[in-house]
């Protein structure tokens, strides 16, 4: 088994209610199981600033599936909560992120890991050091050494 991390995020709708649904979806996703789940926090939109504020959580997922079938297990989750990809970084119902996948690095044109933000985003890494503060981004440090970057990024815990 290996140990991934995901990122959700929504900002249209009812973005706590779909983000609990969310958890829900991916303690289903096959030969996987959910480790932690963060809190959720309320989060001022990042990139594009004209938009509702966010909901954004962190789950830790225990899996056997590979990094490309959990990508498209994620895209299969969004499409069901009814994502439609419109304005790059714009508002979405559901956004699911694959984050981390033990400490593998991975460059594909559809996958990239480490996620190539996580670490600058207050968003991810303030739930991700909820649950995972020790944890080591590849090539970069634990994640509780880059909260202090992110400091200035308005963030609420539930
Ligand atoms: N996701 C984005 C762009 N900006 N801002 C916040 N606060 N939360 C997000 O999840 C988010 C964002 C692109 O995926
Ligand atoms: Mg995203
Ligand atoms: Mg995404």
């Amino acid at each position: 088994m290996k140990t991934a991390y995901v990122a959700l995020g929504a900002n249209l709708d009812d973005p706590a209610t779909t983000v609990r649904a969310a958890f829900a979806a991916l303690a289903n996703l096959p030969d996987s199981r959910i480790i932690h789940c963060s809190s959720l926090y309320r989060t001022a939109p990042v990139g594009l600033a004209d938009q509702p504020e966010f909901i954004n959580a962190v789950a830790e997922l225990e899996t056997s599936l590979a990094p490309e079938a959990l990508l498209d297990a994620l895209l299969e989750i969004e499409q069901r909560f009814g994502r439609i990809r419109a304005e790059r970084n714009g508002p979405r119902t559901l956004d699911l992120d694959l984050l981390l996948y033990d400490d593998q690095c991975v460059d594909l044109p559809r996958l990239t890991l480490p996620h190539p933000r996580l670490h600058l985003r207050a968003f991810v890494l303030q739930p991700l050091a909820e649950i995972a503060p020790d944890l080591e981004i590849p090539g970069r440090g634990t994640v509780a050494a880059w909260l202090p970057a992110v400091a200035n990024q308005g963030i609420v815990k539930l």
